[in-house]
């Protein structure tokens, strides 16, 4: 019979165990099987517990399983001495052992089983037992000593430790019967089939015994994710920019065309940041030629020939060719450009707006510890009549403040589509210095007037990074541990959530 078995006849028998080690020791099997066997059923409803106990009781350690079974050092070295002559250290060694001679020697000694004869040792006393190993069988068996000193001493020489041991007591259950039959965790398609063509082996739902649900079951653990860090100060840019009265840009589109990207924002196409040394482009599909017609018209031939107080880049500066070529977004200022432009040509005309846009960009640079080929930019914009630098930098002081940092500078700059144009600093209170912390501008009217806005309404912007501050906030030196397939983010699941 196998251990269940054993169990279920002594519950059909006695109606009950009382004891789970006692009945294991009983069977000769492993106390943790009649334990998990006894638990198994009671889920069944074949057992019912009627209570545990826990023991404190001495088990051998390794060592001391090693002496109960072959005998502690002291008695294997005495014995390894003949009964009636001397034998040289040496000699005893090469017999027992370096481990043993080490050992056993002490305890021979104080005991005064054996002598020292010059470089020699004989035998003292002639009826030694090995009592440590006698006690250590007794605790084995009993998980008890009768003689307490002697315990501890041998607890002193780590040859026992102390255990609790806890055991069960179960009774039969309501369930009970001499044979177990499985009961079924789930039901199954097969189970459903119709009842006068089960397949072989199969029982219909309706004859099969299910497992009884536990309903107190705790459900299994589901590992946590964490928020990237920079989704944490999106989200906060997010909130600070929405509460400031902006909208979102849609800016699910990483590839631009040339035109949207440089043209409409009046760069000339002889710009160096237009070179394949700054700016990924596209090999397929390499061009692009869905512009609106007129608007296009407009916008080269502002670049050629100015206007709104532009003399222009000149004859030739202009070419479709250049215009169609497909890139990767060098900044979300391109999506602004069109924002702006069907601001300008909505229905009804235009109305004053403010909008933001927080996505990744691409230029073609060298990296380091702190820059990658492409970057998270941050933007705002706010299209209104009479607008002026004031407005903008009041703009600026007040999203700045908002992330902590309330004392802000304003250097002259140059963007090419924008005029005037400030770097902005700021002085951080962490850092305890002034850093830069982003650029801004006012769109020039050569790039508003060709998407038809009228006269009087200018726009301000200003953008920057998501990953500067982020890196700041979560205390990164690299721009590798925060973005990119290096970026091991168990570094960062204890980062709170982004509040500046
Ligand atoms: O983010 C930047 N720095 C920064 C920002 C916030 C910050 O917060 C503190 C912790 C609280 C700390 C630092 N910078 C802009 C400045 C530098 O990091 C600079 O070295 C890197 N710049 C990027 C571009 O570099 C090629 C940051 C990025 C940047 C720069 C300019 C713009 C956007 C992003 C812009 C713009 C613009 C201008 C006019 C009109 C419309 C948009």
């Amino acid at each position: 019979m196998d251990v269940e078995d054993q169990v279920l006849a002594e519950l059909d028998v006695s109606s009950s165990i009382g004891d789970s080690y006692e009945f294991a020791l009983k069977i000769n099997a492993d106390h943790q099987d009649v334990i998990g066997i006894l638990k198994s059923l009671h889920g069944d409803g074949y057992a019912e517990p009627l209570g545990e106990k826990t023991i404190s009781l001495w088990t051998l350690t390794d060592e001391g399983l090693n002496v109960a079974s072959d005998g502690s050092p002291e008695f294997q070295l005495y014995s390894a001495v003949p009964n009636d002559e001397a034998i040289t250290l040496t000699d005893l060694q090469a017999l027992v052992g370096d481990s043993v001679s080490k050992l056993g020697m002490g305890p021979c000694m104080k005991n005064k089983w054996l002598k020292k004869d010059g470089d020699s040792l004989v035998r003292v006393a002639s009826d030694v037992s090995d009592d440590t190993a006698v006690l250590l069988r007794e605790v084995a068996s009993s998980g008890t000593a009768t003689d307490n000193k002697a315990l501890a001493l041998m607890k002193k020489r780590k040859l026992v430790k102390e255990e609790k041991r806890k055991s069960y007591g179960f009774g039969k259950g309501p369930s009970f019967k001499r044979k177990r039959s499985k009961k079924a965790v789930g039901l199954t398609k097969d189970m459903l089939g119709s009842k006068v063509d089960m397949p072989p082996g199969m029982i219909h739902w309706s004859d099969t015994d299910f497992k009884a649900v536990n309903l107190k079951a705790m459900g299994s653990v589901v590992g946590g994710g964490n928020f990237h860090p920079l989704l944490k100060v999106r989200a906060e840019f997010r909130r600070i920019l929405m509460e400031m009265g902006f909208e979102e840009m849609p800016t699910n589109k990483w590839v631009e065309s040339s035109f949207w990207n440089f043209d409409s924002l009046f760069q000339p196409q002889s710009h160096p940041a237009r070179d394949a040394h700054d700016t990924f482009f596209i090999k397929d599909p390499a061009t692009c030629n869905s512009f609106p017609d007129e608007y296009y018209d407009r916008v080269a031939d502002v670049h050629v020939n100015g206007g709104y107080g532009s003399i222009g880049y000149g004859e030739g500066a202009f070419k479709k060719e250049e215009a169609s070529k497909n890139i990767l977004r060098t900044h979300t200022t391109a999506i602004s450009a069109q924002m702006l432009y069907n601001l300008a040509n909505q229905e009804g005309g235009f109305k004053p707006k403010k909008y933001f846009s927080i996505d990744r960009v691409f230029r073609n640079e060298a990296m380091d510890a702190t820059h990658l080929c492409e970057f998270h930019q941050v933007e705002g914009l706010v299209a209104d009549y009479d607008l002026t630098l004031g407005n903008l930098i009041g703009i600026i002081k007040t999203f700045f403040a908002k992330i902590g940092i309330t004392n802000v500078r304003f250097k002259p700059a140059f963007n090419p589509y924008t005029e005037p144009s400030m770097e902005v600093f700021g002085y951080h209170p962490e850092l305890k210095k002034w850093t830069e912390i982003g650029n801004s501008g006012m769109f020039r009217p050569e790039m508003l007037r060709p998407m038809g806005l009228p006269e009087g309404v200018r726009v301000i912007a200003w953008g920057l990074s998501l990953e500067r501050p982020t890196m700041i906030k979560y205390k990164i030196n690299n721009i590798r541990d925060l973005f990119g397939h290096k970026a091991d983010l168990h570094k960062q699941q204890n980062a709170p959530i982004a509040r500046f």
